[in-house]
């Protein structure tokens, strides 16, 4: 794969609150497997996520990692799975128009809170990229309809923004997952061996800068990366994992945060670690 920095393409871009948003949003989600939704969340609903942040670094969430890269002057910090602990994450999950926003870009019967992924790249935490890799390959599930919705926190200029590459998704195809501390060592859960793809020329890396409140949606076979942050403020999203009705478990070993010991293989995913949020009365009505 390329490097974090080539960018040719911009990410097809909505309003959150127009009428159409749900359509063409959609047809962009399934064209280049990644869309924005512009002003998704009011400054109301991102400061119960910081309520959440506060909470989560001093000690709510249970699974918080906090690293340093050598050379950085900031500190990278992530954490899964903490709504279960941690109470603002989880009127932001189950109150705000989060769920309502993403439904509709799944043609689903069905919407299941899969984990939440909170990620703070600090000011000059310049070594704390993200390899390329796709979120799909590190799941224990078969299916399709799953995404991830990225919720920034802060204005986040193209320097530091994610980047995919345009309709990577498109054939499902599941690549061998990246060890994000060593990108060159195998991972310890691989699910495939299938080496990433190379870009060629023709390729599209699709790219936009965000405001506080604005959304991106990607399918969790697209390909991205991101950048570390470069800049001399914090760059922080809070990010939501959905399921649809297509996706079963296949009980494959898998970071805690994903799995359910309660679930068989060929479950479909639901349960009070993977919550049902949303349900229609007739499939796809
Ligand atoms: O924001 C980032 O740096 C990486 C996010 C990401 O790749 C993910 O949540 O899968």
């Amino acid at each position: 794969m390329a490097g974090t920095d080539a960018v040719d393409g911009s990410i097809q871009s909505f309003d959150a609150g127009s009428a159409s948003a749900d359509g063409d949003a959609r047809q962009a989600l399934d064209d280049d497997g990644v869309v924005c939704l512009r002003g998704a969340f009011e400054p109301s609903w991102l400061s119960i996520v910081e309520d959440g942040i506060v909470a989560a670094l001093t000690g709510a969430s249970v699974d918080l990692e906090v690293v340093k890269r050598e050379g950085d002057k900031g500190q990278f910090s992530f954490s899964s799975g903490a709504w279960q602990t941690v109470e603002p994450f989880q009127r932001f999950i189950f109150d705000s128009p989060l769920a309502d926003l993403v439904w509709p870009l799944l043609d689903s019967s069905t919407l299941t809170l899969f984990y939440d992924f909170l990620l703070i790249k600090e000011a000059h935490s310049d070594g704390a990229l993200t390899p390329w890799h796709q979120d799909h390959s590190y799941y224990p599930l078969d299916g399709t309809k799953v995404v991830n919705s990225w919720v920034a926190l802060d204005h986040i200029p193209l320097e530091s923004a994610l980047r995919f590459l345009a309709g990577s998704h498109s054939s499902f195809t599941l690549y061998r997952a990246v060890d994000f501390n060593d990108p060159s060592a195998a991972y310890r859960h691989a699910r495939s061996e299938l080496p990433l793809p190379t870009i060629n020329q023709g390729d599209r890396i699709l790219v936009t800068s965000l405001q506080p409140g604005d959304m991106l949606v990607w399918w969790s076979h697209t390909l991205h990366c991101a950048p570390g942050n470069r800049l001399d403020r914090r760059r922080a999203a809070f990010s939501v994992n959905w399921l649809g009705d297509d996706v079963t478990y296949n009980g494959q070993p898998a970071l805690d945060t994903y799995i359910d010991p309660l679930l068989s293989s060929g479950d479909h995913v639901v349960g009070d670690k993977f919550p049902l949020v949303r349900q229609s009365a007739a499939p796809n009505s």
